[in-house]
This record gives C-alpha cells, structure tokens and sequence, in this order.
C-alpha cells in the first residue's frame, strides 16, 4: 500500500482492496485520513454492501435528513443529476453538516455513473488555508466563534443550487427538517479532532455571521477569509473514473462538485459518518 501527497489537498491511496483491508493497513488509511483530509482511491468495485462495511469501520453512519436514499440502502444517499436536470448538489465551495452541533465527520463518496467528460470534484485543504493565513489573522480568528445555518440552504423558503424544485427534481427530500433546525455555533478556528492540528472551520456556504461582530465586520472577516481559503494552491481537483472513490473529513476541507456537463447523468452513492462537537 502506498500513501501519495496530490498538489493543494489529499493524498492518493494505491495498491490497496479496500474491501479487504488488514488491520494494519486500515491504521494507515485512517493516518492518512486525517493528516490529509481527504484520501482517494482507484480501481474499486464495492458493492452497496462493501460501501456500508467500509464506512462502518470509521464509525456509526449518518443517515442524511435532506437526500434522497437509495431505494434498498437507507445508509447511501443519492448524490445525483438527471440528463435534464441543471443544478447540482454541491456545487459551491462548502463543507457538509457544519449546522449540526456535532457535524458529521466526512463522506465516503463512490462513483456509480459518471459523465463522459466533467463532474470533477474539487477539495481544499484547510489546515493550510489556516496554517497560510498573516499572523495578525490567525490572532484575531483563535478565539472567535461562528454561527452556522441549514435553513437558507435546505429549509423551504430558499433559492438556491440546493433546492428542490421542477428541476432538481426533489432531489432533497425532506426542506421542513432543515426548516426547524436550530443555528448552531463553532470555533472560527478548530482543532481537529483526529489530527490535533488547527483548521479553518467557516465555509460559504453554511456560516452566516460571525458571532458578536456587526454584520459589517462579520461579512468583511468572512470574505477575507473565504478568499484565501479559495486560493487554488491549496485545492486539488480530483478527476472520477469508474471504481473511483473519496473519502473527505468535513472538519479539514472543502469541496465543489463541478457542474459542466449538462446533458449527461451523474450518480455518487455517498454514505456519512458521524462526528462530534468540536472545539
Ligand atoms: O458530487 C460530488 O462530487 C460531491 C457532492 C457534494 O457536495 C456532497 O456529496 O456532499
Ligand atoms: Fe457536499
């Protein structure tokens, strides 16, 4: 098995089933898992069942309150777009669950059916979105908190690449749940729970304000921040072939699921795994 570092964020994983990994090697991927924040694997064939075994080694799985679920496997979510459809999920920097007091530790994504070209996934790192911020920054950030929120993004009264309507074709299930969910608070700056070492934790997508700043402050910090999080040298772009699978820890990245092929199917079974608070 062999551990190798990609440009801006992860590493890739080779020569390793894993389907049948020793417990060695399952040490290793969890190492690799946590000081790179997202692995990527090649040449897999998991069944729904292997999927589901994998991701129960890591912890309990997540059962997703707002995607559809695959008719036989409540555990896996859809992560789909139709030929027709032409908004995607994910398709915005973000890190998932971040509006949970204790967000979900990561996803184990696979590719099920891809599209000839496009519907790369991008991943960033933010341990070095952290670890590259000016010193005066990371002083400021070190001990403020963040409030985050489903509702704009999820819940009923929203419009935007999330939502469920005549063409993303109710693809999130459920908007009340998201409706009824309470703001929650982070750290600005976490210290990762696998790791021990210092991450961003804010993202576009979930964040909505900085606690006890004005929203002036608020918003100036965030893009400041969001800009240099969004800096391509600390993101990779990975490329899907079929037996692809990727497993990210929403605690030290990003992601964007591009959306540029339109006309085309795409379908990822995703399964979750729980996390905890964080500080
Ligand atoms: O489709 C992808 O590549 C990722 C979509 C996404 O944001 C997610 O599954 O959380
Ligand atoms: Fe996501």
């Amino acid at each position: 098995m062999q551990i190798t570092p990609l440009t801006g964020a992860g590493a890739e994983i080779t020569g390793v089933d894993i389907r049948a990994l020793t417990a060695p090697q399952f040490d290793a991927v969890r190492q690799a898992y946590a000081d790179h924040g997202v692995i990527f694997f090649r040449d897999q064939s998991l069944s729904e069942e292997d999927h589901i075994a994998f991701a129960r080694r890591f912890g309990p799985i997540n059962i997703n309150r707002f995607f559809l679920a695959h008719e036989r496997y409540p555990e896996i979510a859809l992560v789909l777009k139709e030929k027709e459809q032409k908004t995607n999920i994910g398709g915005g920097w973000h890190t998932d669950h971040s509006y949970d007091a204790e967000p979900a530790m990561g996803s184990v994504l696979v590719a099920r059916q891809l599209p000839d070209e496009g519907g790369d996934t991008w991943f960033a790192s933010m341990y070095t979105a952290y670890d590259t911020l000016d010193a005066d920054t990371r002083n400021e950030i070190d001990s403020l908190r963040a409030v985050h929120s489903a509702k704009h993004i999820f819940g009923s009264q929203t419009d935007n690449f999330y939502k469920a309507n005549e063409d993303t074709g109710g693809r999130i299930g459920n908007t009340a749940a998201a409706d009824v969910l309470e703001d929650v608070a982070h750290p600005v700056v976490i210290t990762h729970p696998l790791s021990g070492k210092k991450a961003l934790y804010v993202n576009p997508a979930f964040t909505t304000r900085i606690a006890g700043y004005s929203d002036e402050a608020s918003s100036a910090l965030l893009m400041r921040l969001y800009a240099h999080a969004m800096n391509p040298d600390h993101a990779h772009r990975f490329k899907w072939q079929p037996g692809s699978v990727a497993f990210w820890d929403n605690r030290a990245t990003w992601h964007w699921a591009m959306n540029d092929y339109h006309g085309e199917r795409r379908l990822m079974h995703r399964i979750t795994i729980e996390g905890c608070a964080l500080n």
